[in-house]
């Protein structure tokens, strides 16, 4: 793939571009003087890379993800050591050997990364069991009554010998690493997966700056009393050993302010958005999650994407809807396929002119209830496509591969790109889409996705429960007046132009370096001094929406 300053090639660069490096650029700077000497240290189930083997040679992937990819911008910008869990057996194997740790290159960037290698026992338990199986679910309002979740003695023995130990296993390597460092470092923790190691961290370190996001949505306080009381308890006390408690939206902030009072009644001061726990204030605060402009547009027009590209474009009906998810029940895709059919019998003139393309790549497939709802996903697409269908015409197109050319080929040319999770801490192909899109095509997001707030007024909103609701977006979105869908998209990408990745790290970084010691506020004053290149006049408005 082609790096940033290249996809920059002609001129004048990409408005997207050119933000992109100016939110870079103040990044960077951030790091330098901000950091000051402090190594970064970022904590994640999965790691930037995992190691494999190819014809008895040691190769290396990058790891999966939208997290992997979003983290991975920060890297380049300062020292950064990243800690993962061993996914593969060579990653196991390196972290018994080279006392645990390698340096590698990601993005054209070094680093340092090593794993924590827990036994096959205890990450089934810690991932499958609990994260997955109960958090995951819990905090994307999938329940499955009469018995999910259950308590029983396995599920407590998961959290204590699974949860716990492995969330242990982190926060000990990484005081192992960094208790000889002259000044305290600064850890960035992520996801639900490890919830624990903040406050574990905070016993070992007094004065370490401690940050953890979750990438996922965080629910108001009563969906957390599906947890008995100690597990509930020692997630949110855990979590408050941070400096800062960071998420993508504000509805996920005030949701955990209001389960700090209502589940732990502790002192919370909802205007500063702190938590007062002792003699320390924890900050809460929201940062959206975005992409990298410049990298998505560079691979849009890579040989790779284009050669996918022309085979869609052969084959395309002349309207294309397009929906690109992991096979997560999250995702709500069986319920864009009922309302697909219910849209095609309201309105049948679009018979014949109109096709569902779904990306879907695998997910979790050593879980019954995904594996079920992959078959339950191809009994529907077959049904329709045998019930609807006509000779020529076929209704819906899937592809489970997990292919990204791919998907962003199909991005790049839908007439409508459906969204409609069932609750979704951000949604990275909403953003991705409005980036590649060359049809000015229509966005259907759900109300639910915290991509709503920043591209909820340039798009079609549904409730995701919603057929026809969701149909009738259909019926919208196709029929909407060029010169409507031009003003969407536009309004769209000038949303993600405002808000990259960089500006995602940038604000973290300067909520717990910057803010705290100069008695400001916090990131909404980002203001970035001199800027490369081209990118310097736009990029002082651009980051002040
Ligand atoms: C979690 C949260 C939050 C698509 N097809 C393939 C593929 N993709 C890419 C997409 C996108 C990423 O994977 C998926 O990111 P999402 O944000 O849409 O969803 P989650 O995976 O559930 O991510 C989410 C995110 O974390 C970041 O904080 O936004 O709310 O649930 O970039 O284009 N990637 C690969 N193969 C494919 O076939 N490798």
């Amino acid at each position: 793939m082609r790096n940033v300053e290249e996809a920059l090639g002609a001129s004048p660069p990409d408005p997207m571009v050119a933000a992109a490096l100016a939110q870079r650029a103040a990044l960077k700077r951030l790091c330098g003087e901000g950091l000051d000497g402090r190594r970064l240290i970022i904590a994640s189930n999965r790691g930037p890379v995992e190691f494999f083997e190819r014809d008895g040679q040691v190769a290396q992937r990058k790891g999966q993800g939208g997290l992997v990819t979003a983290i991975s911008a920060m890297i380049g910008s300062c020292e950064t050591h990243w800690v993962a869990a061993a996914m593969t057996p060579l990653d196991a194997r390196i972290a018994r050997q080279h006392g645990g740790r390698v340096h590698v290159e990601v993005n054209g960037h070094g680093l340092d990364v090593s794993f924590v290698n827990p036994t096959r026992t205890q990450y089934a338990r810690f991932y499958d069991q609990v994260s997955n199986a109960v958090l995951w679910f819990l905090q994307h309002n999938i329940t499955n009554p009469p018995i999910h979740p259950t308590f029983d003695q396995s599920l407590w023995e998961a959290w204590e010998d699974g949860y716990v130990a492995v969330n242990r296993l982190f926060a000990e390597h990484l005081a192992t690493l960094t208790e000889h460092d002259d000044v305290p470092p600064v850890f960035m923790i992520h996801d639900y997966h490890l919830y624990l190691v903040p406050g574990m961290l905070r016993q070992r370190f007094p004065n370490a700056l401690i940050q953890h996001f979750t990438h996922i949505a965080w629910p108001a306080s009563d969906a957390w009393r599906q947890l008995p009381g100690p597990i509930r308890e020692s997630i949110m006390t855990h979590l408050l050993g941070c400096d800062v408690v960071g998420f993508h939206c504000k509805r996920y902030v005030n949701n955990f302010l209001t389960t700090c009072v209502e589940l732990l009644g502790l002192p919370v001061d909802f205007e500063a958005r702190e938590v007062i726990v002792g003699d320390r204030r924890v900050q809460v605060r929201h940062y959206p999650i975005s992409i990298d402009p410049a990298a998505l547009l560079a691979l849009a027009d890579s040989p790779t994407v284009r050669r996918i590209e022309a085979k869609i474009m052969a084959k395309r009906p002349p309207h294309l809807i397009v929906q690109v998810a992991r096979t997560d029940p999250s995702k709500n895709i069986l319920r864009s396929f009922h309302a697909y059919e219910h849209f095609l019998d309201q309105w049948p003139e679009w018979r014949g002119r109109v096709q569902m393309l779904g990306l879907l790549p695998l997910s979790r497939q050593t879980t019954e209830l995904y594996k079920e709802y992959v078959d339950e996903l191809l009994q529907v697409a077959d049904r329709i496509n045998r019930e609807s269908g006509e000779p020529g015409w076929q209704p819906i197109a899937l592809f489970l591969e997990n292919d990204y050319p791919r998907a962003i080929a199909a991005l790049k040319n839908y007439d409508v790109l459906v969204v409609n999770s069932i609750a979704d801490g951000m949604n990275l192909v909403a953003k991705e889409g409005p980036v590649v899109n060359r049809r000015a095509g229509a966005l259907i997001l759900s109300e639910s996705a915290g991509a709503v707030d920043e591209l909820g007024e340039a798009s079609l909103v549904v409730n995701p429960f919603d057929l026809v609701g969701t149909a009738q977006a259909f019926h919208d979105a196709l029929t909407m007046r060029p010169a409507e869908r031009s003003w969407a998209h536009a309004a769209q990408r000038e949303a993600i132009r405002a808000n990259t990745i960089y500006r995602w790290a940038h604000d973290q970084l300067y909520d717990l370096l910057v803010a705290p010691a100069s008695g400001m506020p916090g990131a909404v004053t980002f203001i970035p001094a001199t800027v490369e290149g081209a990118a310097a006049t736009s990029a002082t408005e651009e980051v002040n929406p």
